[in-house]
């Protein structure tokens, strides 16, 4: 296609609004590739150095997203007259065009979701996802048999052709009815994998019991009385579960937990050593920096503070550097950040042991930044003098991750 002939003015609004369907198509398409790459797991686990950069390009091609769009309104009432009796094509139109504003007006506040209350950025994620499963197929389906050669395939071009005549048993129609069906059901598999995984995170009885069932084999502590239900529990939202390589498997037998480099008391602790340990319980927030949150999560586990000060740290020391079991993924915090009363090295959810895809047997919980900083299996601290970059901020993530209070 020729880009530029989208702006000239010898074009009717017909041909126009062919251009206009074109360039749409193309960004969205892209917009749907770069989409896919951010939701995949895998995409984490493979390519987690560009996924910045991935996110950055989805941002700006969906702001130009925004030009077809703004091209076409003008047009939209000769549009609409063209259509005015053929009552699927409106249907259609308006469909498209309500799944469209949706992914945009969503992705705008996605966009900016430090400036906004977690509430307003949750729900907006859930917008836009919804918006994308339900239409991202529908637009390819349309896309594919509104096309040429899809048109070919149901009706190969010949030199002398007649008009079509429309009845049921012409058989060009009845082929182009199977042919729909067929594209349809096609894309309805490929996307179908996608769609159920993003329906688990907020059916969790939809998991196979196998995945359920956790397979960490740890023994379930004694809860404090306001951990478990009915004091505890009551938290709000779904967590998606992240991992950057594949889950790490601990068992109660080989768990150690170490905290040394620049303290006075490095301490080694099995299970039940850990276990002794006094714990609190606290009711906190769960912020991604994706967009979703995790509302009133109660939390039992020694408070950072406490294990720190039974370390005792040398005064040479600045930041604390944390480790997870997978062997891959760290980050770090000033001292003065670890010391917040509210950073919690976590053992239990709700009165039960943190299951091993949501970080557990032990887990860090920086309530108040996103939660790329409450590594999950957590099994080392180390108490250091210059400063770490965390895995993800060495992969563009801001080193700022204190969540906007606003
Ligand atoms: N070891 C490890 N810790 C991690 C991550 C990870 O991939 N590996 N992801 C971080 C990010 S970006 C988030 S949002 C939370 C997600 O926690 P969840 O998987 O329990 O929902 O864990 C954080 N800690
Ligand atoms: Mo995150």
């Amino acid at each position: 296609m020729n880009w530029r002939l989208i702006f000239t003015k010898k074009l009717n609004v017909g041909q126009r609004l062919v251009r206009l369907h074109h360039a749409n198509a193309i960004i969205f398409t892209v917009l749907a590739i770069t989409g896919f790459l951010l939701f995949s797991s895998s995409f984490r686990l493979v390519f987690p150095a560009i996924r910045v950069w991935v996110r950055e390009s989805h941002v700006w091609i969906g702001f130009i997203s925004l030009l077809p769009i703004l091209f076409y309104m003008p047009k939209m009432q000769k549009h609409l007259k063209t259509l005015r009796k053929r009552k699927n094509h409106r249907i259609n139109l308006y469909y498209v065009l309500t799944v469209l504003c949706t992914l945009i007006l969503s992705g705008v506040v996605l966009t900016y979701h430090r400036h906004v209350p977690p509430l307003i950025s949750s729900s907006a994620l859930v917008i836009h996802d919804l918006a994308t499963w339900l239409g991202v197929p529908y637009l390819i389906y349309h896309s594919v048999t509104r096309s040429k050669w899809f048109k070919r395939l149901v009706k190969p071009v010949k030199k002398e052709e007649k008009p079509l005549v429309v009845e049921d048993h012409n058989p060009i129609y009845r082929r182009r009815t199977f042919l729909q069906l067929i594209t349809g059901l096609i894309i309805m598999l490929v996307f179908s994998p996608s769609i159920l995984k993003w329906l688990r995170t907020y059916f969790p009885e939809l998991e196979p019991k196998s995945r359920v069932a956790d397979a960490n084999q740890f023994r379930n502590p004694q809860p404090a009385g306001d951990s478990a239900p009915p004091i505890g529990g009551g938290r709000r939202g779904e967590f998606r579960y992240y991992t950057v390589t594949e889950m790490p498997t601990q068992s109660e037998e080989n768990w150690q937990f170490s905290i040394d480099g620049l303290v006075n008391n490095t301490q080694s602790y099995d299970w039940d050593q850990f276990l002794q340990l006094k714990r609190d319980v606290q009711v906190s927030n769960f912020y991604c920096v994706t967009g979703w949150s995790v509302y009133d999560v109660t939390w039992e586990g020694i408070p950072l503070k406490k294990l720190l000060e039974d370390a005792n740290v040398t005064k040479q020391a600045r930041f604390v550097k944390f480790y997870s079991a997978d062997g891959v993924y760290t980050d770090t915090l000033t001292i003065e950040q670890a010391m917040m009363d509210d950073v919690m090295v976590a053992v239990l959810i709700d009165g039960e042991l943190i299951s091993k895809k949501n970080g557990g047997p032990v887990r860090l919980i920086v309530p108040e930044m996103y939660a790329y900083k409450s590594v999950k299996w957590l099994n080392r601290i180390e108490l250091i003098e210059e400063e770490h970059v965390g895995y993800w901020e060495k992969r563009g993530y801001s080193t700022d991750a204190w969540v906007s209070k606003s």
